[in-house]
């Protein structure tokens, strides 16, 4: 039954965007540009020189950010160009994905 499968899909099209679910995976996937400028394992930071950052609204600068998962640091390099993501979490910035430029 087509028409029946249609309505469905666009029941849960509906759902999600009622429950804000489609903005949050837009700013998740939305991913800023920056080079590492400095890490910092002990303390779970990172320096990055960034490009805009268009879900937090912040023009480009250089900034360290907070990390929650140490391990997104095991392989970032000091100089290395990345694209990665941050969010403001309890009045800091956090760095929550992080990957080598393509
Ligand atoms: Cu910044």
């Amino acid at each position: 039954m087509p028409f029946l499968h249609a309505s469905r899909t666009l029941l849960a099209v509906a759902l999600l965007g009622a429950l804000g679910a489609t903005s949050a995976w837009a700013q998740a996937t939305d991913m800023s540009n920056g080079e590492i400028r400095k890490i910092d394992k002990a303390t779970s930071k990172i320096t990055i020189k960034h490009g805009e950052i268009k879900n937090l609204d912040m023009p480009p600068m250089t900034m360290v950010f907070q990390v929650r998962d140490a391990s997104l640091l095991d392989k970032a390099k000091t100089g290395e160009k990345v694209r990665f993501t941050a969010e403001l979490k309890e009045g800091a910035y956090v760095v929550t994905a992080l990957e080598a430029a393509p």
